[in-house]
C-alpha cells in the first residue's frame, strides 16, 4: 500500500516518500516500526486536498518508494541501508522519511550534510534528545540531537517545543544550540535562515498527548494540531530539502486517530516540499 496520491515514476519525481521502520532503541513503548505502513493505510481516510495550503496532492509529483530495508535491531546496518538506498537521489530530489524512532534522523542528516554542508536542522519535539549517552549507548533516540550537533554544529540547529529533558540537556541546549523551550513559534527564526538549505525533523510527541496519544514517550503540555499547522505555514517559505516524521507508535492508540494526525501532517509536508 502506498501513501494516497503517490505517483509511479521515480525518475521524474520531485519528492520521494520513504518509510524507515526501525525502533530498536525506543526506551519505553516500542512500536514505531509499524508507523510507516499504518500511516499509509490511514492516509486513505484523508483528502488529497489541503484546505490549509489550498493545494492538492494530485498536483504534487511525489513517489512513495516503500520502506528502507531493515534488520530489526542493528543500527549500523540501518544507517548503511539508509545511505545506500537514498544516496542516488540526494542531489536531485527532496526526501520525506517516515519513522520509526527518532534515531533514524541521524543517518539522514549524515546523508544530507554530505551533500549540503551548510545544512540547517529544525527539530520540533517535546524532548531535547541531547543526552551524550543513554544507558551507556551513544546511539539512541534520547541522544540523537547531540550526535547531530556533532555533525552540523549546534549553531545550525533550531530546537523548538522542548518541554522535557534532564537539567544537563537544558543547559547544553541553551549553551550550544538555538534552543526554544515550549514554543513552536518559528516566526522570529524564519528570516534568519531564509535562503539556506533546511532539514526539518518532526517528533510527533511535540503535539499534546490528547491530540496524539500514539507515541512512545507521551509528554503532557504539548501543542495543538492547529498550532503545528501555523508553524508549518511559517516554515513553508523556507527551502526545505528533507524532512522526517518520527515516533508514531500506532498500537498505543487503538482509535487510529494518531495515525490520521500523522498522515495529515505528511500531506502538508509534501505540499511544503513541493515549493
Ligand atoms: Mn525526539
Amino acid at each position: 500500500m502506498k501513501f494516497i496520491s503517490s505517483k509511479e515514476n521515480i525518475k521524474d519525481a520531485k519528492i520521494l516518500l520513504t518509510g524507515i521502520p526501525f525502533d530498536a532503541t525506543s526506551s519505553f513503548r516500542a512500536g514505531s516500526r509499524f508507523a510507516p505502513d499504518e500511516i499509509r493505510k490511514f492516509s486513505d481516510s484523508i483528502e488529497d486536498y489541503s484546505p490549509y495550503f489550498n493545494k492538492s496532492l494530485n498536483n504534487i509529483n511525489f513517489v512513495d518508494i516503500g520502506n528502507i530495508f531493515i534488520t530489526i535491531n542493528n543500527f549500523s546496518k540501518l544507517s548503511k541501508h539508509v545511505k545506500e538506498e537514498l544516496t542516488p537521489y540526494i542531489n536531485n530530489k527532496k526526501i520525506l522519511s517516515i519513522g520509526g524512532e527518532h534515531l533514524i534522523t541521524l543517518p539522514l542528516i549524515e546523508l544530507f550534510y554530505s551533500a549540503y554542508p551548510d545544512l540547517i536542522v529544525i527539530q520540533l519535539d517535546a524532548h531535547a534528545d541531547l543526552r551524550d549517552t543513554y544507558f551507556d549507548e551513544k546511539y539512541s533516540h534520547a541522544t540523537v540531537m547531540r550526535r547531530i550537533s556533532e555533525i552540523v554544529g549546534g549553531d545550525n540547529i533550531f530546537q523548538l517545543g522542548i518541554r522535557s529533558g534532564t537539567e544537563d540537556e537544558f543547559i547544553f541546549g541553551k549553551e550550544n544550540t538555538n534552543f526554544f523551550p515550549f514554543s513552536i513559534n518559528v516566526k522570529e527564526i524564519v528570516n534568519k535562515i531564509k535562503g539556506k538549505k533546511i532539514y526539518l525533523t518532526i517528533d510527533l510527541d511535540v503535539l499534546d498527548p490528547s491530540i496524539l496519544p500514539g507515541t512512545g514517550n507521551p509528554e503532557p503540555g504539548g501543542h495543538t494540531f492547529n498550532e503545528l499547522i501555523d508553524t508549518l505555514k511559517n516554515l513553508s517559505s523556507l527551502d526545505i530539502i528533507g524532512a522526517d516524521v518520527v515516533e508514531l507508535s500506532p498500537d498505543n492508540d487503538n482509535s487510529g486517530v494518531s495515525s490520521i494526525v500523522a498522515a495529515k501532517i505528511i500531506r502538508e509536508l509534501l505540499i511544503i516540499l513541493d515549493n
